[in-house]
């Protein structure tokens, strides 16, 4: 049984001006696609892994090949992507936003660190919004497409919202200007969800 790439859950054009159409239709249809499919041949390498979920294989991956580890992560990664985002964004609700008042003293603080580790990530990765077991939230940064699942990661914790900052999640319309994309993004972000998500940590 091999790993299938999920569908987009919204159109190509859906999260324009923030993200174009064009980048959406490559970042999902190539780039998606090629590790959804690079890791099942890694899968089909190693009986080890068959039947396991991705998010089992993450938390193993320091046992794991570059293959499966840079395709497992990218898999992984896109998935949660495009269901962290939505057209015209939403809003913080709940008990995600007092945790966000209380670590870093409102959103603006957030952002600001967040877009930092974004920026501050030397050629590609990820940014992310973590929670650790008790619910205390962070702002990490990972090289390539490692995650915070990972078990060979600093910073492992349960990830409530990530962005892409390889140059394909942004080139075509903020061409070389990385800060110009992390700072538009949050037009996009899917806060529902980010709640959501946090609400599961329990
Ligand atoms: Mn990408």
């Amino acid at each position: 049984m091999a790993f299938e790439l999920p569908p987009l859950p919204y159109d190509y054009d859906a999260l324009e001006p923030t993200i174009d159409a064009e980048t959406m239709r490559f970042h999902h249809d190539k780039h998606h696609k090629a590790y959804t499919d690079k890791l099942n041949e890694g899968v089909e390498k190693d009986t080890g892994l068959q039947g396991k979920s991705i998010e089992d294989i993450l938390g193993m991956i320091s046992t794991q090949p570059p293959l499966v580890r840079n395709n497992g992560g990218g898999y992984w990664n896109h998935d949660f992507f495009w269901k962290t985002m939505k057209k015209g964004g939403s809003t913080r609700s709940g008990k995600l936003a007092e945790a966000i008042e209380r670590d870093f003293g409102g959103l603006d603080k957030l952002k600001e660190e967040f877009n930092g580790k974004g920026a501050g990530q030397f050629g590609s990765g990820w940014a992310w919004l973590i929670a650790d077991a008790s619910g205390k939230l962070k702002v990490t940064s990972t090289p390539n497409q490692d995650n915070p699942l990972m078990d060979a990661v600093a910073d492992r914790g349960t990830p409530l919202l990530g962005n892409d900052v390889w140059e394909h999640a942004y080139y075509l319309t903020y061409r070389n200007d990385r800060a110009a994309y992390l700072k538009a993004w949050w037009d996009v972000v899917d806060w529902d969800m980010v709640a959501q998500r946090y609400d599961a940590i329990g």
